[in-house]
């Protein structure tokens, strides 16, 4: 989230699209209640199903799952042309001047530099123009037909109501009401939020998505202000820490990355992130990298990293892929490549797409780790359970070893929720039997794999032998070690960097902000976001002072939000260029005329004079992006392409399949259902339930009397045509897989109309399995396909075919 749950109380206008948060975050959807209270703010819904969320909503659209860029364009570009815009905002605080390189351009769905056979872009052309001075050439005037709003104009011109309705399946009167709605926003005194989560990211295009709305937002002028802003709502209570921390096999803690091997030394890894000023006046934050990358090789490596030896730099495994992110690692599974796998709060068997390769996967394994509270069914994936785990239980060699861990409630430390609060939580119950905390099963392998190294050596044994172990009892690191040593502490005397004459720590202090980590190693920090949780104040993170001044919703005392207990991102864009709040109701900070202050952390150096700093510091232009210089894998803008499998073909390019960037695997390339397959004619897509989360409260009767049994939904036209009773079963099958469920028959999903056909639409729920207490059933992993969003490869699990029947369950 830019902003916070509790800011959301703060809006005029909350669309919930490509998400249900009444249902699968129904605690913080009481900020949309306080918003309604509030402000009288307006909620809007778009989703292919009338949910939970859009049963309180004041107006609802539905929309073809997979369709949301044509939406996203349609509204911008309705926008644009009813002038409903933002304009000092857009003008100075976006790159809509900038200029952009002559051969850069898009047609039949396709961005200058497409190579067919590598499946990727050339993304030279992708770039401003820059002039001789080396800064990026710009026209204020907006007049050049260069300058990315001429280009973003013309890019959406495609997307019209008409051209809406005939893709989205969304009734033409029923979006452009939503635009009606959403262009007052445009006003400085008023805000709109977006909040979304899976429906949107879990497609093959997901982040362009989410770039599309972004790009909305900043053209209404909703980035960095109160009740604004782009809510990613997470999933798992700790999943914005897990990212945080880096654990993606891309990522270092702290958004840092983790080496390629194009990146051998640390003079290479170093040169590619400079940020070189391309605006005068202006530099990327990131200017500050190998500060945040030598600390945190000293919080790794202690005195074994130094500056003579590259800070250990040779100790970092390089990537020779973009990433070995779960599909690639399973398909390198299926491909008998991985000996052992090791399972932590991970139930892949029924998480990941395409079950049945999953299976198969898994029984090339030598050996399989589960650390888990619960018998969950992927280390149960070997055992026969009739037609819901159809194996051949004598056919599988795979050993695999339960390890019982403790489940969140039982052990402390922080949860780092949607809004980058980290909450510090206490156990809530002693664990039960042989139950022990992941952090002392994995201190017992390390100890065991550093003993083995110790006494019989090996290739490389120094990254092992030299691992900062420096813990009250090395059996046992303590959460609040591990807080402070991601917070960082100085490792000698720090000085102020303005004057060098100040200390703001000894050495063995905590450090009270990333302002003072140092690349000269005397600091060390295992995640420089994280600076200010822990300092020598105490821990920030256990502040439970609820007083908000001016009912702001900032809650400045109450835990720590990342970066530095910043509550909104970017928020010196709140401010005009003279530094006044756009909207004076709605101040969060303001230039004073000596520095920036008011009720939340201000996002800019707090004595930065408004006129000579742009709003947006991460960025070398100081300002957002409406066009992405190659940041993006599949385009600077946003371009409508289909889901993999789809009833219609890309109306811009017939032959093109899904987004031409994103990665097919070899031995899942066929598994595709033909475009527009008369087998599998109905759209399916898969979502929560609230009475569920995800696979493991079926092992508690409470929930799964609640929930009881696996469900399909469809429309009522859909069940006529098919002669499918109210409640009947049904069998359900895709190119991959099939299942036998009951049908739940409903108003809540009507046919769409797109591009000349009935399309129906088929909700699937994704909690049932052969584990646990509920009756068995299935989930939706069995029908879906293998392919991943281009940039991050989140699997594209709302949007495949399938097709549908009444039928009975062969006997179990
Ligand atoms: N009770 C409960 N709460 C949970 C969870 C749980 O299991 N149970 N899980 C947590 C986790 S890990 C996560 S990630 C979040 C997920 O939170 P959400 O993303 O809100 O949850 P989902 O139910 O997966 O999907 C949300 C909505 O997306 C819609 N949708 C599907 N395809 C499309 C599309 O193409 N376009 C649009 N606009 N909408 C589409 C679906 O119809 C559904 O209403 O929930 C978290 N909260
Ligand atoms: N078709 C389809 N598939 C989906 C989705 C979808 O919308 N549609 N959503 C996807 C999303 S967003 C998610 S997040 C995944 C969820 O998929 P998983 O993360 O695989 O599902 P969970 O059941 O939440 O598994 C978490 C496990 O962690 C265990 N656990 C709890 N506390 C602890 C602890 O402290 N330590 C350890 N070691 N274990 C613990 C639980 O018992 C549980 O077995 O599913 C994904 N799959
Ligand atoms: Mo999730």
């Amino acid at each position: 989230m830019t902003n916070s749950w509790t800011d959301i109380k703060n809006t005029d206008l909350v669309v919930v699209m490509g998400g249900n948060a009444a249902e699968a975050h129904p605690c913080g959807f009481k900020w949309v209640t306080e918003a309604k209270h509030h402000r009288g703010a307006k909620l809007i819904v778009v989703d292919p199903r009338y949910n939970r969320t859009a049963s309180v909503s004041d107006y609802y659209a539905p929309i073809r799952p997979g369709s949301d860029i044509v939406f996203l364009m349609g509204v911008i570009r309705w926008c644009i042309e009813n002038d409903k815009v933002q304009w000092d905002y857009v003008r100075n605080y976006t790159n809509a001047s900038f200029l952009v390189k002559d051969e850069f351009g898009w047609s039949d769905g396709l961005f200058t530099g497409y190579d067919e056979e590598k499946r990727d872009y050339d993304k030279s052309s992708w770039d401003y123009k820059m002039g001789e001075d080396g800064f990026v050439q710009t026209d204020p005037t907006l007049q050049d037909p260069r300058c990315v709003w001429n280009l973003l104009k013309a890019h959406v011109d495609a997307y019209t109501p008409e051209f809406v309705e005939r893709i989205c399946g969304t009734p033409k009167d029923k979006f452009l009401h939503i635009c009606g709605m959403i262009g007052e926003c445009s006003s400085p005194t008023k805000t709109m939020t977006s909040m979304y989560a899976l429906g949107w990211t879990q497609h093959s295009k997901g982040a362009q998505n989410i770039r599309g709305m972004a790009m909305l937002q900043l053209i209404l002028g909703n980035i960095g202000v109160r009740g604004g802003g782009m809510n990613a709502l997470r999933g798992h209570s700790n999943i914005q820490g897990l990212t945080d921390i880096g654990l993606m096999s891309n990522l270092i803690p702290g958004y840092l990355n983790i080496p390629t091997e194009k990146e051998a030394d640390w003079a290479t890894y170093m040169s590619t992130r400079g940020f070189k000023p391309i605006v005068p006046g202006q530099t990327s934050y990131w200017q500050n990298y190998s500060k945040f990358m030598v600390s945190f090789m000293k919080a790794m490596w202690g005195d074994a990293a130094t500056a003579e030896n590259d800070w250990a730099y040779h100790y970092l495994p390089k990537l020779d892929v973009p990433a070995y992110d779960g599909m690639r690692m399973f398909e390198l599974m299926a491909h008998g490549k991985v000996n052992l796998y090791f399972c932590q709060g991970f139930n892949p068997i029924l998480s990941f797409p395409n079950r049945g390769k999953m299976t198969e996967a898994f029984s090339k394994l030598k050996m399989l780790v589960v650390m888990d509270p619960l018998e969950t069914e992927t280390s149960h994936f070997w055992q026969n359970h009739g037609i819901y785990n159809d194996v051949d239980t004598a056919s599988i060699q795979t050993e695999v070893l339960e390890l019982p861990t403790t489940c969140f409630a039982e052990d402390e430390g922080a949860l780092v929720n949607s809004g980058r609060w980290l909450q510090w939580h206490w156990p809530g119950a002693t664990p039960p039997g042989e139950a022990k905390h992941d952090t002392w099963i994995m201190a017992q392998i390390f100890l065991r794999v550093k003993k083995l190294y110790q006494d019989e050596g090996g290739v490389f044994p120094d990254p092992i032998l030299n691992l900062t172990w420096d813990y009250r009892d090395p059996n046992d690191p303590k959460a609040d070690e591990l807080a402070r040593e991601m917070n960082g502490r100085a490792l000698a005397t720090v000085y102020d960097a303005a004057d060098p004459t100040k200390v703001v720590a000894e050495a063995g202090q905590q450090l009270s902000s990333f302002g003072h980590y140092r690349d000269d190693g005397s600091t060390m920090g295992g995640c420089w976001i994280y600076a200010g949780s822990w300092t020598e104040a105490g821990n920030m993170m256990a502040r439970r002072d609820n007083t908000d001044p001016d009912d702001t919703g900032a809650f400045l005392n109450w835990a720590f939000a990342w970066p530095a207990n910043r509550r909104i991102l970017y928020n010196r864009a709140s401010c005009d260029l003279q530094g006044k709040p756009w909207d004076p109701s709605r101040k969060i900070i303001e230039w004073t005329g000596e520095k920036w202050e008011g009720y939340d952390v201000p996002d800019i150096p707090v004595t930065a004079k408004p006129e000579e700093v742009g709003p947006f510091i991460m960025n070398p232009e100081g300002a957002s992006r409406l066009f992405s210089r190659g940041m993006m894998r599949d385009g600077p803008f946003p371009t409508h392409m289909e889901p993999f499998e789809a009833p219609i073909a890309n109306v811009f390019n017939p032959k093109m399949r899904g987004n031409p960037v994103a990665r097919v695997f070899q031995s899942t390339a066929d598994q595709f259902a033909e475009i527009g397959d008369p087998e599998f004619p109905c759209v399916a897509t898969s979502y929560r339930l609230t009475e569920h989360f995800h696979y493991w409260t079926k092992h508690n009767p409470v929930n799964a009397a609640l929930q009881p049994e696996f469900f399909v939904e469809i429309s009522e036209e859909l069940a006529a045509e098919r002669g499918i009773a109210k409640g009947g079963r049904v069998r359900v099958w895709s190119k991959r897989g099939q299942v036998w469920a009951k049908a739940v028959v409903t108003k809540r999903l009507r046919p769409l109309q797109v591009d000349g056909k009935t399309v129906h639409v088929i909700g699937i729920p994704l909690h049932w399995g052969f584990m646990g207490s509920a009756k068995k059933g299935f989930g939706p992993n069995s029908l879906t396909s293998q392919v991943g969003d281009a940039n991050v490869e989140t699997p594209e699990f709302k949007a495949f075919m399938v097709n549908i029947e009444p039928a009975e369950e062969p006997v179990a």
